[in-house]
């Protein structure tokens, strides 16, 4: 009887849990996302101020609920010398938030290196990808279409793994929730698919 009922209040309170990595370069705006996002889903959260966030160094830690899901975000810091750590966090997440400032022409191509270092990890084989080209209140920023066309040559290396590029605003919530929906889908259908093959012990 006991496990009878544990395993229904299992069943009907307890939340499948996803750890999902926000990357990008220094200054791209993952720590307002990330503030944006708990101020959005979370009831009682009541967010720092965004224009008192400064970039990150190190990492910072964020959890939301939505519907069944638990998601835990890690923020990890863009700078050069801290983006050696990514990789040491890849094989624990169940989905990737790369975020872009599409303000920043001239560091595009540092950015982009930065992804395709991260897409070829074989540790993310499979993992969403959400592509966030961010900053898109600021007047002739670029646009998804830009983004797209300089990510062009990464395509093959995405290969199969559900992937959006989202336009989106981290300092006034604009696409966050658009975001942040298709992320949970794709992380709960992931979890419901058969292992892959290197999975199997
Ligand atoms: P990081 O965590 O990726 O390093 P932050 O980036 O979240 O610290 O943001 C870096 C700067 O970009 C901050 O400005 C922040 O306010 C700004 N920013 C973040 N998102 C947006 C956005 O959607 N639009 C605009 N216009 N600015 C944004 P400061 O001036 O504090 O450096």
């Amino acid at each position: 009887m006991y496990t009878l009922l544990s395993g229904l209040y299992k069943y009907m309170f307890q939340k499948d849990e996803y750890c999902i990595l926000i990357l990008g370069l220094d200054n791209a705006g993952k720590t307002t996302f990330l503030e944006q996002t708990k101020t959005k889903f979370s009831k009682n959260y009541k967010g720092m101020s965004l224009s008192k966030i400064t970039t990150t160094v190190g990492l910072n830690i964020g959890t939301i609920d939505v519907g069944n899901a638990r998601l835990m975000f890690w923020d990890l810091g863009g700078q050069e010398e801290l983006q050696s750590l990514w990789d040491k966090y890849y094989a624990e997440s169940h989905g990737v938030i790369y975020v872009i400032d599409s303000t920043d022409e001239e560091r595009l191509s540092e950015s982009k290196e930065a992804f395709e270092k991260m897409i070829t990890s074989e540790s993310l084989e499979g993992i969403p990808l959400l592509v966030l080209a961010n900053k898109q209140d600021v007047e002739n920023c670029l646009s998804v279409p830009d983004i797209k066309t300089a990510f062009s040559d990464c395509a093959p290396k995405i290969g199969k793994r559900d992937c959006l590029v989202q336009p989106c605003t981290a300092l006034t919530g604009d696409g966050v929730n658009e975001g942040i929906e298709w992320m949970v889908k794709c992380v709960v259908r992931n979890l419901l698919r058969p292992p892959r093959q290197k999975d199997i012990t």
